[in-house]
């Protein structure tokens, strides 16, 4: 069997608000992903930015539904060991409302039984607590607030 040494993928990412934005996301074999998030149109600071299950936008960023998880864990850090797959943390954003950060994950590939293509980002308006936060939506959502722009993952050529 031939594999592509190399694999990518973009989302482009929009809401009902200012906020857009273009994340992309590159593996190299089986090695962990490469996301590369510039988000425009924030307020600044720090904003929970997660995996949704499912590729669906047909009523907004809601249809994505929740955050990846394939493992049946709660919600967490990414560094955490119990986390959901699509817990990427907060990005955060500077005074001018952008936010570019590189994020690199193991629990993201695009390729395989746990492949997130054909899922989607999705930005949010308050910070993720990482699950740590004592809400009673801290262990799924890490009570980030409304979503505010969604984009699904299709791949690129290389
Ligand atoms: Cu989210
Ligand atoms: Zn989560």
């Amino acid at each position: 069997m031939i594999l592509a040494a190399k694999k990518k993928a973009v989302a482009v990412l929009k809401g009902n608000s200012a906020v857009e934005g273009v994340v992309t996301l590159t593996q190299e074999e089986d090695g962990p992903t490469t996301v590369n998030v510039r988000i425009t149109g924030l307020t600044p600071g720090p904003h929970g930015f997660h995996l949704h299950e499912f590729g669906d936008t047909t009523n907004g960023c809601i249809s994505t539904g929740p955050h990846f998880n394939p493992k049946g864990l709660t919600h967490g850090a990414p560094e955490d060991e119990i986390r959901h797959a699509g817990d990427l943390g907060n990005i955060v954003a500077n005074a001018d409302g952008v936010a570019e950060v590189t994020i690199v994950d193991n629990q993201i590939p695009l390729t395989g039984p746990n492949a997130v293509v054909g899922r989607a980002f999705v930005v949010h308006e308050l910070e993720d607590d990482l699950g740590k936060g004592g809400h009673e939506l801290s262990l799924s959502t890490g009570n980030a607030g409304g979503r505010l722009a969604c984009g699904v993952i299709g791949l690129t050529p290389t």
